[in-house]
């Protein structure tokens, strides 16, 4: 079998975080099979150094590309993060649409494709990760690749009515479509791609399930990306953990906790989570004092405007709540902009008597799964979780919420709090067997057996 080459806009190179999940199951595969891992060092440079940087880390090879401050400003904070993060995630309102920052994002694509196929050796198989490399595919192709090639999306495939405001929709579905392999989160994510090629670009369904479109065969299928479940058990119980445990324990007493835990994003639905709670306080007086809600979320590419609006709009619906309802002895919401470690967050998922995970769209959503694993097997805690997470298709032992639904999801809070301990014990075995049993390594694993399995890389 050849070496796996995977391209990630993002590595976990030595000096980046390698703790996510998504970090651990690449390296998993590439040290398993040998293999190379392709992306952006995370610098960006002058003009000058355009070449690769090599090295390896026990089997896996890296092979780091810098970007100039012109393609990182167009490439990545411009096109992949102005248009394509929010049309993906149904917010065409938020979208920016730039002609010169798409001609960017070709252009980087062009170029990393030139220099990952200066790595590639005839049996190499290669996988691409997410929307910064939608073109990447193509690229390969260009060069002469005929080996296999395949693509996961982490994000959602919107319904094809939002994707097609997307100006350069058609081009990047070309492109895309030069991947044998097309993996998404879920089963709606495949709905979605599979109309929108049907519907755009006329795609026919074979019999074998198998899409036929711009002269090529391909396939796209859902892989719903998991997590180390057993890492993050460990991690719940771990010294760090329940340090971390005890010194929110002190503070909150015996209240009980709710927690959300989310990169700082607008398709988090943290206003309507922190809305949801206000809701709960105005409608149960009885839980004032009782209760705290604890949201973690540490801002991320502060550059873009919607991000700091966002950051603005929690500052403030944070102090109204607060100033609201808060006591010589009792703030109800603590509000913490900034990231913990690993082993800090599955402590605190274990104190907390509620997850809140309530995104408006979220291709997955990994806090789901790890608060689960994160439980106290003899006393667990309750998911409440957005129909809008991915997670969403195979959690439905969780109380599933619309986020939208401010009422709605004060209510399931409330629920979730008196739930009897019967009844969160059963719902939480059925989660923690799925959480366990669709983890990263079986994520990567069918995948992988998936595109290897494919006869006819090339039609
Ligand atoms: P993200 O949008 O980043 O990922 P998510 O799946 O929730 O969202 O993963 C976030 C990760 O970051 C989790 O492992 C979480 O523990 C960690 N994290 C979040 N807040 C943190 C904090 N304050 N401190 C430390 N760690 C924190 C994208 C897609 C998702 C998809 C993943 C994987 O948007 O839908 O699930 O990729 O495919």
């Amino acid at each position: 079998m050849g070496r796996l080459i995977v391209a990630s806009n993002r590595t976990a190179a030595p000096g980046e975080d390698r703790a996510g999940g998504l970090a651990v199951a690449v390296w998993d595969a590439l040290a398993e099979r040998g293999g190379v891992w392709f992306g952006w060092s995370g610098a960006v440079v002058a003009q000058e150094s355009r070449g690769l940087r090599i090295f390896a880390v026990g089997a896996v090879d890296f092979a780091l590309a810098d970007l100039t401050g012109a393609e990182h400003a167009g490439f990545y904070l411009g096109y992949a993060n102005r248009a394509l993060w929010p049309v993906f995630h149904y917010r065409v309102d938020l979208a920016e649409f730039d002609d010169a920052a798409f001609d960017t994002y070709a252009a980087v694509n062009r170029r990393f494709g030139r220099l990952l196929h200066g790595l590639l050796r005839r049996d190499d198989t290669v996988w691409i990760h997410d929307y910064q490399f939608l073109l990447l595919g193509q690229e390969l192709r260009n060069h002469g690749w005929q080996g296999r090639v395949g693509f996961f999306l982490h994000i959602p495939w919107p319904a094809p009515e939002v994707l097609a405001a997307l100006p350069q929709h058609a081009r990047l579905a070309r492109g895309l479509a030069e991947c044998d392999l097309i993996g998404f989160q879920t089963r709606r994510d495949v709905g979605n791609f599979t109309r929108y090629m049907v519907e755009q670009h006329g795609a026919e369904a074979l019999p074998d399930g198998r899409l036929r479109v711009f002269g090529r065969t391909l396939r796209a299928a859902a892989f719903p990306i998991g997590i180390d479940a057993d890492d993050v058990m460990r991690m719940a119980e771990s010294t760090e953990a329940r340090a971390a445990a005890h010194r929110l324990g002190r503070i909150i007493e015996n209240r009980a906790l709710v927690i959300g835990v989310d990169r700082m994003d607008y398709s988090k639905g943290l206003p309507q989570r922190l809305q949801a709670f206000g809701r709960l306080l105005d409608e149960h007086e009885g839980l004032h004092g009782r209760v705290n809600l604890l949201q973690i979320a540490p801002p991320s590419r502060e550059t873009v405007d919607a991000y700091r609006d966002l950051r603005e709009e929690l500052d403030r619906l944070t102090g109204r709540i607060n100033g609201d309802y808060s006591d010589l002895d009792w703030t109800p919401i603590r509000y913490l902009a900034r990231g913990y470690p690993r082993e800090m967050l599955a402590g605190l998922y274990r104190l907390a008597r509620v997850g809140l995970v309530t995104p408006l769209h979220d291709g997955m959503n990994l806090v789901a799964k790890e608060y689960v694993a994160a439980q106290d097997p003899a006393d667990p805690g309750v998911l409440i979780l957005s129909h809008f997470a991915g997670a969403a298709e195979a959690m439905d032992a969780a109380l599933l919420v619309n986020p939208h639904d401010i009422t709605g999801t004060a209510d399931a809070i409330r629920r979730a709090l008196e739930m009897p301990a019967d009844e969160r014990l059963d719902r939480w075995q059925v989660l923690n067997a799925g959480v366990h049993q669709n983890d990263v390594a079986a994520w990567r694993r069918s995948f992988l057996a998936a595109l290897d399995g494919m006869t006819e890389a090339v039609p």
